[in-house]
């Protein structure tokens, strides 16, 4: 059977790098004081840094290896730990460490390659380290057959071994990044080698792409894990050399393994000169455990398939825009040569000024002056198709006006081309915007995989309540945005750095001046959640009886206003409740509606008004700018206070920048300050817009006297009033995050993801919320499902089924939901039955999405054939959380 290829990441976005993309005239100051060549820009200075070695996002088990190096300086536990890894994994039974690739060739050159000997390679790279040390490195590629351009010429490396002194043969899995070797090849080299009885020398720091390759093109392989592949391919060598930063993605580190004792023993006497101790090599204990855990990972099927298929898909894309390249193992190399044939002399460097000029694209040329390629290598998990698909567009953009592109004249040389210091002019380019996710992966969490029988199971285990799923066995998860982002390693450094102490932290004087300035509110307290604020605003705001209309409840904010003794009154315009109706502004507060409350009662009868930005009961639906300006002017020459649910307030910004025209040009920091102008005071529940995993806060905006009472409760209920009962270092995480969450690029993503879903499921006529909000996807249980009544809850079931299909979590928000009603004890039956599909911040890709998407609609097609559901057990309270449910019968 083939193996399959993942359609989508077969993992999840743990961390995130943030991009940084440089201005026109920035990237003009850039270039110029690099000397024109792009070796020198650093990676704040690009956006999409174009080079596979040491860029790789680890996982999230290599991560917290870092943690876990012992250090010690001989016979660390980590070095057993990279021992097991290489016997498990690639078969060796010896391993001596090194520090990168360069100190296995040390390593191998002085044990193995005696004076005046030479290397035969199907590396050019080679002979760039060796050359320099007077090594002949003949080459004994033949680049004839059409897929493994890397196998080495038979017939030219018996004349070779016949003729010139070669000490060793050195293959490299994959040449030069451009050429793969087959089995059959490496096989015969190995006969031919053990026939001269010298050392087959296998360079494998990319043999994951190389065994990918064979199981793809060699025939009789495809049936073949890739694990089983690379075993064979280095057992095939008499010693594997590897670099850390390559296959294993380890930042840096390195590799010389073999069965055979005696080889081993040169290879350690040697390395306590060239390396360090046998034990360590010259790496750090942590580098060796990240190494390790790379070992062990790096075979990972499905991880594989999706890389080599991201990186086909790079290529063809290159290749469908007519950009001439040649197949990379990691990318595709450009042929600089052809696509400026007006340039003569350094024309992959003038190629890598031009992309860089015209997108911020960084690409080097590496190794030697004299190669006709530029390189574009894929960072491994690092970067999403849909950045890959801009990438390719920013080099088709230089293709397309490849005539334009400046000659660079030389102004210092050297023979390496790190060296070389050019002089030029800024050719008159139009420039590549790019328009995509404005982050780099960092770390990844795998997601589990699960057959349609091990879902039916799990789910009926759950009583088909989603709540009660596994995450373990979620493939992907849309329960909820809330806690669930990935945050930046920024956040992670300001987490890390915090000073901890149960008095007053320099985190949280720092967190009180991020939200005064991000809000404009004067007090600022922090609380560990939402639910906290709502508990402690309700307690000081609300008198017995007194009424608190709102714009929509939210589950915990109605139940802390009921505790205090207040009644909510459901204000919001009524198109709200139409799933239907696609008015932009759903969140907005019916101001008659307001008015007939005050009118009735009066305004001391009213606690506050509780307005929340995105409404999310509502899906996710915003308020317009006019309707708070309104509310607040309404409102505040009455004395009654308006109080911010700005839970999701930044997302709610960038609708009022998107719907509507007079805010077009505005930033979002500054739509969000005008909105907290016209309130208060706000309850924020953290987990959501401030990108962190804990945390909220309470702010007042110039009510002093409040803040004393909130604080008051604080030390009661919380914590201390300089921490909330959290923990210092989550005030560091939010601060941090609240400046990321302002960033109008990273907002735009954010949101349209849920704009790009909502579109594939309307193209196939699947009902939803309309218009799609900013947080989720609601779908109309109610029209997905007319054939089921409210009271066998269509909601839950499609939940439940969704699950079984896809292997995506999501949630029920209908007649579950909103439970039965005391008196009658009659479910309530609520206008809107709803099935929620959250997104997480910068977790999920389009791709991601696509797959939801698709499971989804081949359920729509299906429909008939879902039943509804019963309560096999319900809770007095909240039933969704705990509620089991058996199907009803067809
Ligand atoms: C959610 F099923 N939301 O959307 P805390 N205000 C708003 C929220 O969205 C919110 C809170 C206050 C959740 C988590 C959740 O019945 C449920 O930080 C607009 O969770 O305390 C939370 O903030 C409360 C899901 C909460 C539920 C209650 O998924």
């Amino acid at each position: 059977m083939p193996i399959p290829v993942p359609s989508h990441e077969p993992h999840k976005i743990k961390t995130v790098r943030l991009v940084s993309f440089p201005t026109l005239e920035e990237r003009k100051r850039h270039l110029a004081e690099a000397h024109f060549n792009v070796f020198n820009l650093t990676p704040s200075q690009v956006n999409f840094d174009m080079t596979s070695q040491g860029t790789s996002a680890m996982s999230q088990e290599q991560i917290a290896g870092q943690l876990l190096g012992d250090e010690a300086y001989a016979g660390a536990r980590n070095f057993d730990n990279l021992c097991r890894a290489v016997r498990d994994r690639l078969g060796h039974t010896y391993v001596c460490p090194t520090h990168n690739l360069l100190g296995c060739v040390k390593l191998v050159v002085s044990t193995l390659v005696p004076a005046r000997t030479g290397v035969a390679s199907n590396a050019r790279g080679l002979a760039d380290t060796l050359t320099p040390r007077a090594i002949p490195v003949p080459s004994i590629r033949t680049g004839t057959d059409p897929i493994f351009t890397g196998n080495a010429d038979l017939g030219r490396l018996e004349a070779l071994l016949e003729s010139e002194p070669i000490s060793i043969l050195w293959l490299q899995a994959f040449a030069d990044g451009m050429h793969p070797v087959s089995l059959a090849n490496l096989q015969a080299v190995r006969v031919a080698a053990d026939r001269r009885g010298i050392r087959l020398v296998l360079d494998g720091s990319r043999v994951i792409e190389n065994a990918w390759y064979i199981q793809r093109h060699e025939s009789g392989q495809s049936d073949r894990a890739v694990s089983d592949i690379v075993r064979q391919i280095v057992k095939t060598a008499h010693v594997l050399a590897l670099d850390g930063a390559q296959d294993p993605k380890s930042t840096t580190g390195g590799i010389l393994t073999t069965d055979n004792p005696a080889d081993h023993e040169r290879f350690i006497n040697e390395v306590v000169l060239y390396e360090g101790l046998h034990t360590y090599g010259g790496m750090s204990g942590r580098t060796m455990e990240v190494l390790a855990r790379g070992l062990d990972e790096m075979c990972d099927e499905a991880e594989v398939q999706w890389v080599m298929r991201v990186t086909e898909q790079f290529t063809e894309d290159l290749r469908a825009r007519g950009v001439p390249i040649e197949r990379g193992c990691d990318g595709a190399y450009l042929e600089a040569d052809r696509i400026l044939p007006h340039i003569p002399q350094h024309a992959a460097h003038a190629l890598a000024c031009a992309l860089y000029l015209t997108s911020g694209v960084r690409a080097s040329v590496p190794g030697l002056v004299g190669g006709r390629h530029l390189p574009i290598q894929i960072p491994r998990l690092a970067m999403t198709t849909w950045q890959l698909g801009q990438v390719a567009e920013a080099i088709a953009n230089v293709h397309r006006q490849s005539g334009q592109v400046a000659p660079l004249e030389l102004q210092s040389g050297g023979r390496w081309n790190d060296q070389l210091r050019f002089r030029s002019v800024f050719a008159d380019l139009k420039p590549y915007e790019f328009d995509c996710y404005p982050f780099l992966i960092h770390t990844i969490e795998r997601i589990p995989d699960s057959s349609r029988e091990q879902r039916e199971r799990a789910i009926r285990e759950a009583g088909y309540n989603t709540f009660l799923l596994r995450s373990a066995d979620v493939t992907i998860d849309l329960l909820t945005d809330s806690g669930t982002s990935a945050m930046s390693i920024d956040q992670w450094a300001a987490y890390d750095a915090t000073r901890p102490t149960s008095a007053t932290s320099d985190a949280y004087r720092t967190f009180v001046k991020t939200f005064r300035e991000t809000y404009g509110y004067e007090h600022i307290i922090p609380v560990h959640q939402g639910r906290a604020a709502e508990h402690i605003l309700s307690q000081i705001m609300i008198r017995p009886g007194q009424m608190v209309p709102g714009n929509m409840y939210f589950t915990t904010t109605k139940a802390h206003q009921e505790l205090a003794g207040g009644v909510f009154l459901d204000v919001i315009v009524d198109q709200a409740h139409d799933p239907e109706c696609d008015f932009p502004w759903k969140g907005n507060i019916d101001l008659s509606k307001l008015r007939r409350v005050v009118e009735r009662d009066g305004a001391a009868r009213i606690a506050y008004i509780s307005f929340e930005h995105c409404v999310n009961m509502a899906g996710g639906q915003p308020v317009s700018m006019d309707n708070m300006r309104e509310v607040y002017a309404y409102c505040s020459p009455k004395r009654i206070p308006v109080f911010y649910d700005a839970t999701r307030a930044v997302e709610n910004a960038y609708f009022i920048q998107k719907r509507d025209p007079r805010y077009r040009e505005t930033h979002i920091r500054d739509i969000l300050r005008e909105m907290m102008l016209y309130g208060d005071g706000c309850t924020v529940s953290g987990k959501k817009d401030f990108l962190v995993n804990i945390g909220g806060l309470l702010a007042f905006k110039d009510n002093a006297a409040w803040r004393v009472e909130a604080e008051e409760l604080l030390r009661v209920y919380e914590g201390g009033v300089a921490d909330g009962g959290l923990a210092p270092a989550d005030l560091a995480a939010m601060a941090r995050g609240a400046t990321e969450m302002l960033d109008d690029r990273y907002i735009r993503t954010r949101v349209e993801q849920a704009g790009f879903l909502a579109s594939r499921l309307i193209d196939a006529g699947v009902p939803i919320v309309m218009p799609p909000g900013s947080h989720a996807i609601f779908l109309d249980a109610r029209r997905f499902l007319p054939h089921i009544d409210q009271d066998e809850y269509p909601a839950q079931r499609l939940a439940a089924e969704i699950y079984v299909e896809t292997g995506v979590r999501v949630m029920e928000r209908g007649n579950v939901s909103k439970g039965r009603d005391p008196e009658t004890g009659r479910n309530y039956r609520p206008s809107l039955e709803l099935v929620r599909l959250t997104l997480p911040r910068r977790v999920y890709t389009n791709d991601h999405m696509r797959v939801v998407a698709d499971g989804i609609i081949r359920l729509y097609r299906r429909r008939e054939t879902i039943h509804g559901l019963h309560f096999a057990y319900e809770p007095a309270h909240l039933r969704f959380f705990q509620g089991r449910f058996a199907p009803t019968a067809a």
